[in-house]
């Protein structure tokens, strides 16, 4: 199955985002729609779809996503104040975009649980 997402026009520089950090392995940058102060997306440059279509040979890959997550907080000076990430799997709990992404929110209170 093809995994062709409008992330990955923006992996490959064929649409422009706001860029918060990038790697080899991932890339970050603002969400169009921000739903806090602070809304960047980390994404893996593998198309993965999403958690749940991971498989082992993506562990290491999960382990830096999750890392570039608290590197992207750092650098958004979330470190003190907090931050939430939340990683929709599947489209009956919101993922519209089917290319793997962990949202680092920030900025503002969050309450529990998440609607
Ligand atoms: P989700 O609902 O978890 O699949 O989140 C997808 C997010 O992607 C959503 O918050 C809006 C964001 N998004 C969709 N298209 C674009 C785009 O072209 N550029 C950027 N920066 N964000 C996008």
């Amino acid at each position: 199955m093809s995994n062709e997402t409008i992330f990955s026009k923006i992996i490959r520089g064929e649409l422009p985002c706001d860029k918060v950090y990038e790697t080899d392995d991932v890339l970050a940058f603002r969400d169009i729609n921000p739903a806090a102060p602070v809304h960047v997306l980390v994404i893996p440059k593998k198309p993965i779809v999403n958690v749940g279509q991971a498989d082992e040979d993506d562990a290491l890959l999960l382990g830096t996503l999750m890392l570039a997550a608290k590197e992207v907080a750092r650098i958004e000076g979330l470190e003190e104040s907090g931050f939430r990430l939340v990683v929709n799997n599947g489209a009956e709990v919101g993922q519209t975009v089917f290319h793997l992404h962990v949202h680092v929110l920030g900025g503002r209170a969050f309450s529990w649980p998440p609607g």
